[in-house]
């Protein structure tokens, strides 16, 4: 059954109904105090169920006591029918318990049960959403408000379903002045390994978490619990990006393949682990697969998929308005165009040519760095062509970037759009092919132009051999954006186009510039264009900061290129020397980190998809690798790989389906199980955003304040600057598997 029938159908999965018991997990009920104010009026119903409303022709009613609707099927939002009170008070940085009993006949339906403002814009300030159950249950959370408001709003959202059904609920409670929840991650055993697999010849290390400061003795058992290597641990101190004090064990020793390994130190026994290097033949196809499913404009097939088919998306089906015949915002043109297609961007259905450029580049990059790619299936509508799926995934996504350049004889021609999406932001869940907002094109820039420039310059190289009409046409594309981003240097997004979409800003486009000269001389050969590389700026920074490279930062992707992809440009010994130097930047920075990630930013404040930073800081020690052949530069991408896999503060894998405990509630509107039992989890090899030390969304503000560093991520899908998944964080993931794959 595919994603969007077992969504209308309303099929259930066991873990469908959670009780009381289980969302109460964690939270104590505090003692009522003095100070505890309750803000719902009537939330019993004992005096009928004003000041209660109902919208979309519901009518509330009572019903033995509790306050009930029947809710009409095949509403498209979630808003579209609720159950509220307005007018609540809320105090920025003030503790509230929320709770309330609830049914739903018949038995499955989720509630959207939110606390926000009950005027435009709508904030959420707290939010869960419950599977009912045919029996009431009781349901309660603490969260601590991060606005004041007297416009307040408790509201059960109850639209979506394609079926009617029946809501009760009673009892409804807001009590302000209650002591903050303290949220405690469950990390597990003390003992952190990668809980997917160390490669037989490589490095093998652990970290273990204890208050003893002196070596601790340690022992590797096999499946069958006999021990098969022993030793001792070395002190590491208190690690600043988790607050632990830390010991690392050095296993590297031992090589026999296996699976079901332990390691046992401090009377803890790490999750098990397998010594091999399968996995990541494995994985390498998941973080590719990965991409079909984000298609946009085409249908998913349940059969390459199973669990994952649904509708077409955004083709001008109601109650899409469809990306076939787009117009610009008010006042940014007067033509409209075709840009079905490419992937939509991570959790939201916006389409960012900054982020295809960066993605689109690192894809084709692994492909031309890692030969075996070449022969890898990925189970998508194009396999068997004759082409490498590879190259027929990614030109699902080229196709798009070619459709988002402004056509000859506008104004701008040969500029590309910033960005497509919706004028306003949805809510979750959302399948694609339902998402009702008008879609709009955003103004060209000159960050966007030149993304697509590098890409589609790169892609004309890469395709060359397989389809050489499509390659002269991606090249043709490519030198007329880089022309038009020459005649508009500084067309830059601004950070305030952020409704609907993100805004994607990039005030500094010399990386760009610079990308875009490279990936056009490396094509090319030609002088003009190696004269830009040459004159860049860029060309002699140290691009190898605390993070090599991501969509807003370029400048390491062109040095990359030409460091590794034969040319003749002149100083090329130096560009090589460049990236080795920078790949020792992030050796020295992993040896100093008792978890071995080499990454360590400014201030200890780890950035929005810090897991894709520290695999693309990998991308740049693969490389030196490649360009040197010294080991000591693999054994640091592994060693990296770790961290990753479950070999963390966390004690978790953040890629889906991989490791004992992984993430698997990423945010999304259509892997949206946490939310509709009727829907997917992130298919298996999903890459989490990860730890952010700036959690900007209330989700991880609510659980997480004053985390330190690693511990700033949470699994839940309301967790959108934590816990999102991407196309620009899977590539590096499918990168670095493609480069372990083949060791
Ligand atoms: O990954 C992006 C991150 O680097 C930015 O700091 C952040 C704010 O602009 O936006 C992130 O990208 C999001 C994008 O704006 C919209 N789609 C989801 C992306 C991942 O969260």
């Amino acid at each position: 059954m595919s994603l969007w029938e077992r969504s209308r159908a309303g099929v259930t999965s066991t873990v469908a109904v959670i009780g009381a018991a289980a969302l109460l997990t964690g939270l104590a009920s505090a003692p009522a105090s003095a100070a505890e104010v309750e803000q719902v009026v009537n939330g019993g119903f004992d005096d009928g169920t004003d000041p209660f409303w109902a919208n979309g022709g519901m009518t509330l009613a009572l019903d033995d006591g509790r306050a009930c609707v029947d809710v009409p099927g095949g509403t498209a939002n979630k808003w579209d029918a609720i159950v509220g009170q307005n007018d609540i008070d809320l105090v920025a940085g003030e503790s509230y318990r929320f709770s309330f009993d609830a049914s739903g006949a018949p038995a499955g339906r989720s509630v959207r049960a939110v606390v926000g403002l009950a005027v435009d814009p709508y904030d959420t300030y707290f939010e869960q959403s419950p599977v009912l159950s045919a029996d009431a249950q009781h349901y309660e959370w603490t969260f601590t408000a991060n606005a004041s408001t007297a416009q307040g709003q408790v509201a059960f959202q109850l639209g979506g379903s394609p079926e009617p059904w029946r809501f009760c609920v009673d009892d409804v409670s807001l009590v302000g002045g209650v002591p903050p929840e303290v949220y405690e991650p469950d990390t597990g055993p003390r003992v952190r390994v990668n809980q997917v697999a160390y490669v037989p010849k490589g490095p093998k290390a652990a970290t273990v978490v204890t208050t003893a400061t002196t070596a601790l003795p340690w022992q590797l058992r096999d499946a069958a619990n006999k021990v098969v290597a022993q030793g001792s641990t070395t002190p590491r101190g208190v690690d600043a990006s988790s607050g632990q004090n830390v010991h690392t064990i050095d296993f590297g020793r031992f090589t026999r393949k296996g699976a079901g390994y332990t390691l046992t130190a401090d009377g803890e026994t790490s999750r098990p682990f397998d010594i091999g290097a399968d996995a990541y033949v494995k994985l390498r196809a998941d973080a590719l697969k990965f991409y079909y499913t984000q298609r946009s404009g085409i249908a998913i097939s349940d059969e390459l998929r199973p669990g994952y088919g649904r509708p077409a998306g955004h083709v001008d089906v109601e109650p899409n308005k469809g990306d076939g015949d787009v117009p610009c915002q008010a006042g940014v043109c007067d033509y409209r165009l075709d840009v079905r297609g490419g992937w939509y961007d991570a959790g939201d259905h916006g389409k960012y040519v900054v982020n295809a450029g960066i993605s689109v580049w690192e894809l084709l990059n692994a492909y031309e760095r890692s030969p075996g790619l070449r022969r890898v299936g990925l189970a998508i509508p194009e396999s068997g062509n004759g082409t490498p799926d590879v190259l027929n995934e990614v030109r699902w996504e080229l196709d798009w970037l070619l459709r988002m350049q402004v056509p000859a004889g506008q104004p701008y021609a040969g500029m590309a759009h910033h960005k497509i999406h919706d004028q306003a932001w949805t809510g979750l869940p959302l399948l694609p092919h339902l998402d009702p907002q008008p879609r709009e094109l955003h103004p060209v820039s000159t960050a966007a132009t030149l993304n697509l420039a590098a890409a589609a310059a790169q892609a004309a190289r890469v395709y060359k051999r397989h389809d050489p009409a499509y390659a002269q046409r991606l090249l043709t594309a490519a030198r007329t954006a880089y022309a038009a981003a020459k005649a508009n240097p500084a067309l830059l997004a601004p950070e305030s186009d952020s409704t609907g979409g993100g805004a994607y800003n990039d005030a500094k486009v010399s990386d760009d510039f610079y990308w875009a000269a490279a990936e056009l001389y490396l094509t090319t050969g030609e002088k003009p264009y190696q004269a830009d590389v040459l004159s860049s700026p860029e060309h002699t920074a140290d691009v190898f900061g605390a993070g090599a490279f991501d969509w807003g930062n370029t400048a390491a992707a062109g040095r990359l290129d030409l460091a590794l992809v034969p040319n003749r440009l002149p100083g090329l010994a130096a560009v090589r020397a460049s990236v080795v130097a920078g790949a020792e930047k992030y050796l020295a920075v992993q040896r100093q980190h008792p978890y071995g990630v080499p990454y360590a930013p400014a201030n200890n404040s780890w950035d929005w998809g810090s897991n894709s930073i520290i695999l693309n800081n990998m991308v740049v020690i693969a490389a030196a690798h490649q360009l040197t052949g010294r080991d000591r530069y693999r054994d640091g991408v592994l060693t990296g790989l770790d961290y990753i896999l479950g070999r963390n503060a966390l004690n978790i894998s953040y890629v889906t389906g991989y490791g004992e405990v992984s993430s698997h509630n990423q945010h999304s509107r259509w892997y949206a199980h946490q939310l509709d039992p009727a829907l997917p989890n992130p298919p298996v090899g999903t890459l989490a955003g990860g730890a952010n030390s700036s959690i900007q969304d209330p989700y991880a503000q609510s659980k997480l304040t004053g985390c330190v560093a690693q511990f700033c991520y949470i699994d839940d899908i309301q967790s959108w600057s934590t816990n999102e998944l991407t196309i620009n964080w899977n590539a590096p993931l499918a990168w670095i598997a493609a480069y372990v794959a083949e060791l």
